[in-house]
């Protein structure tokens, strides 16, 4: 077994991460992916990265490769990363924790002296979050071949910049795109660490979580168009109002959700623009976007099918013009089986107790397991906190998560095969 994690070395990578916030007069941080605080932090890791030994790497969408060399450099490498963007006014946690505890997992298994065949990467995915770009895991997207370069074109945040001209702006145009792409057999097996983002491991006051399947996202773009009068002066029935359409949309939803009443069918609306956004006008525009999750692929499409259909009916009755757009309609994954018994028997040599369990959150590792093994491990979340400037996970819970990574990535990269 690898002498334990350097809390001090977690402590000081999320601190500093920290720092790189772009709206540091708001609560939590916010920092999105491309802008100038993005920039520096991943300026940050890639020096931390080379500071552990590894050769550091960049693709033609963001993603940076953080590599420790192993005895074999053909062998395909072993893979641990998440990501450094946020949402906004998020924790200091999300993401960040598997960043930087996978940049300390190889500094242990390299100062241990302990031989390993394959290479081990540490990876920083390009955006998982949708907060700028509307769309969630953009680098891991990419890899799985989801994601074209023509398609970046078509992706755009508030301000109308496309993701294109961004890569373009800061270089990436000139490395090759074809080389994103990742296919089965690349990379030998990928595990991610994250904070859980729920309460269930606090109340079973269990250290260590072990994924074994990930929720995936259906986003849904609404727009509706009605008619922008004067608050005061239009009748009640001379009205055509998206307002209260969004609204009757947005309960429906909630009621189609709760319907299935179960744990991990869930739908959010947690984003709406409403134009011209004035108190004594009556709304021309309104959009929002639909989060729906789910373990079923076939619940989930069911969801999104129901609630198509009722922004149709409720746009006829209303007589108003509705669009929409169904994007990144993921597909959910299980964990590997192989993978996920590596992080068990890690758990059981270390005597560390831990509870297998789903992931209602996406993570890159939704899209990685659509070309490598892949599996997860989970870390507490003070009262399931997440997404918010509140979210805490200890110093010492991600140590412990760590140490259980950093064994179990040294095992996989000293395994000719995982059967
Ligand atoms: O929304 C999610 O599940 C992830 O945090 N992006
Ligand atoms: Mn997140
Ligand atoms: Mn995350």
């Amino acid at each position: 077994m690898l002498p334990q994690a350097d809390k001090n070395n977690i402590r000081t990578g999320l601190q500093t991460l920290a720092q790189f916030d772009s709206a540091p007069e708001q609560a939590g941080t916010t920092r999105v992916l491309f802008s100038d605080e993005e920039n520096k932090a991943r300026s940050y890791i890639k020096d931390l990265m080379q500071q552990t030994g590894m050769t550091v790497q960049e693709d033609a969408i963001g993603n940076i490769f953080g590599t420790l060399a192993g005895n074999d450099p053909d062998a395909a490498p072993v893979w641990s990363g998440s990501h450094i963007d946020t949402v906004i006014n998020a924790g200091m946690y999300d993401g960040m924790a598997g960043v930087i505890g996978a940049i300390e997992a190889c500094r242990m298994i390299r100062a241990s002296g302990e031989a390993h065949q394959r290479p081990i990467t540490v990876v920083v995915f390009a955006s998982e979050e949708p907060t700028r770009f509307g769309t969630g895991c953009i680098g891991s997207r990419a890899m799985a071949g989801h994601l074209s370069l023509e398609q970046t074109k078509e992706l755009y945040d508030d301000n109308g910049i496309s993701l294109y001209s961004e890569l373009e702006r800061l270089g990436y145009t000139k490395l090759d795109y074809d080389a994103v792409r990742k296919h089965k057999g690349d990379v030998f097996a990928s595990v991610e660490l994250h904070i859980e983002q729920a309460p269930v491991l606090e109340q079973l006051g269990i250290p260590i979580g072990l994924v074994t399947g990930i929720c995936a996202p259906t986003y849904i773009h609404v727009t509706l168009k009605g008619e922008q009068k004067h608050a005061g002066s239009t009748p009640m029935n001379a009205r055509h109002d998206v307002v209260p359409a969004a609204a009757d949309i947005i309960l429906q939803l909630e009621h189609l959700a709760r319907s299935y009443g179960n744990t991990h069918t869930v739908a959010t609306v947690g984003k709406i623009q409403v134009f011209p956004n004035a108190s004594n006008v009556i709304a021309g525009e309104i959009r929002f976007t639909i989060d729906i999750r789910d373990i079923s692929k076939e619940t989930k499409q069911e969801l999104t099918k129901n609630i198509c259909n009722y922004i149709q009916v409720v746009a006829k009755l209303r007589h108003l013009d509705a669009k929409y757009s169904v994007d990144t309609d993921d597909l959910p994954h299980m964990s590997d089986p192989k993978v996920l018994h590596v992080l068990e028997d890690t758990c059981q040599s270390l005597q560390i107790p831990y509870h297998k369990m789903t992931s209602g959150a996406y993570h890159d590792s939704l899209l990685v397991a659509e070309f490598a093994p892949m599996a997860m491990i989970f870390v507490p979340s003070k009262d399931g906190i997440s997404h918010d400037p509140a979210e805490y996970t200890s110093i010492a819970e991600i140590a412990c998560g760590v140490d259980v990574l950093a064994n179990a990535l040294l095992h996989l990269a000293n395994m000719q095969s995982l059967n």
